[in-house]
């Protein structure tokens, strides 16, 4: 049976490029700061991002907590979105590592993208002495659990220049920034301009096989340095990894908008279906979350089946599915998938 694998865009494969870029790396120690491909992609992402200086860590979780640590004080609350990654899907690793609590907030229309005022609502700056104090507002961008929808760059600025007026530092949870880019005509520099660090995943849409990067000023990257160091993340011929990581800056952006057309074409199939529910204009890039509620069935019930009878993978959470396109599924897996899906709904 011919696999499709629509539990995440982490699933992919390197590229034949990326493994002839792996083969082929120059590497040094990187602890010793002595990997050239290391260096260059670090210094090619903080061209791309127009921030200071980078850093390659292992994960998006690494880069995340480590922002976290360096942006706040044990006692202090981080003000995020009531879905986000960091305060969700990252092992209380806020509270684990920096000694912080998380302040979710909803968002006023329910879209996941926060505004202003629902942000304003949740800070503790400069009030009473007993209140635990807000250390850093966390944005996401495309925001994951929202459906893979994008905060525009107008409400990114604006979300900033307020938070620093009151001195409050932002960082960016960027794992799908180009995602959100590509979906919003933006640049990524554009995008993460405002906000204090970004951290964006190489292993994720734009398909190398392991790494992120976290950006900020070189003051912030040297002090992240440390803590990566610290967390044990501190790599040696890593060059390896970093050429698959620029072929993947390389390459990979330019053929986004295929998963978002893809992801588009997908919802439009599973909105038709009897007991599924999305609106396919609320897909603006590569995340589908489908209700299933109408079903009768557990969503974990109906992935099961789509793994067992029609070899189509895909993350249930109580009562939705998620489904991530990428570039190891074609417009002919999506197809496969609806169908999957057609037969699925109908035995219930
Ligand atoms: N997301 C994974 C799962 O953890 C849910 C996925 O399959 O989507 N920020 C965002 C917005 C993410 O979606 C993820 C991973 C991370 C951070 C963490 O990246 P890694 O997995 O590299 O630690």
């Amino acid at each position: 049976m011919i696999l499709i694998d629509l539990r995440s865009d982490t699933v992919t494969r390197p590229t034949p490029a990326m493994r002839r870029a792996m083969a082929d790396a120059e590497v040094g120690d990187d602890v010793y700061g002595e990997d050239p491909t290391v260096n260059r992609l670090q210094e090619r992402a903080a061209e791309l991002f127009d921030k200071e200086a980078a850093l390659f860590v292992p994960t998006g979780s690494m880069g995340n907590q480590i922002a976290v640590k360096l942006h706040t004080r044990p006692g202090m609350e981080v003000v995020i979105e009531e879905r986000g990654h960091i305060y969700n899907y990252e092992m209380a690793a806020m509270s684990a590592i920096s000694g912080t609590l998380a302040r979710p907030v909803k968002s006023g229309d329910g879209t996941g993208l926060l505004s202003w005022p629902d942000i304003e609502s949740a800070l503790h700056v400069g009030g009473a002495y007993y209140v635990a104090p807000t250390g850093l507002l966390a944005l996401e961008n495309s925001h994951n659990l929202a459906g893979g929808i994008c905060l525009p760059r107008a409400r990114t600025v604006e979300i900033c220049e307020r938070a620093h007026a009151l001195k409050l530092p932002v960082h960016l949870d960027g794992a799908r920034i180009f995602n959100a880019a590509v979906a919003l005509n933006e640049t990524v520099a554009a995008l993460s301009r405002p906000v204090d660090s970004v951290m964006f995943c190489l292993s994720k849409g734009l398909g190398a096989p392991v790494g992120s990067m976290l950006l900020g000023t070189r003051g912030f990257i040297e002090e992240a340095r440390r803590w990566r160091k610290l967390l044990g993340g501190g790599m040696r011929q890593v060059g390896v990894l970093a050429a698959a990581g620029l072929v993947a800056l390389a390459e990979s952006p330019p053929r986004l908008h295929e998963d978002h057309a893809h992801a588009r074409h997908l919802a439009e199939g599973i909105a038709e279906l009897p007991g599924c529910s999305i609106d396919p204009e609320s897909v603006q890039t590569n995340i589908v979350i489908f209700d299933t509620s109408a079903t009768g069935l557990m969503a974990n019930e109906i992935c099961a089946r789509l793994q067992r009878d029609h070899g189509v993978l895909a993350s249930g959470f109580g009562n939705s599915i998620r489904m991530v396109t990428h570039y190891d599924v074609s417009r002919a897996g999506i197809e496969h998938a609806l169908v999957a899906l057609r037969h699925v709904t109908k035995e219930m």
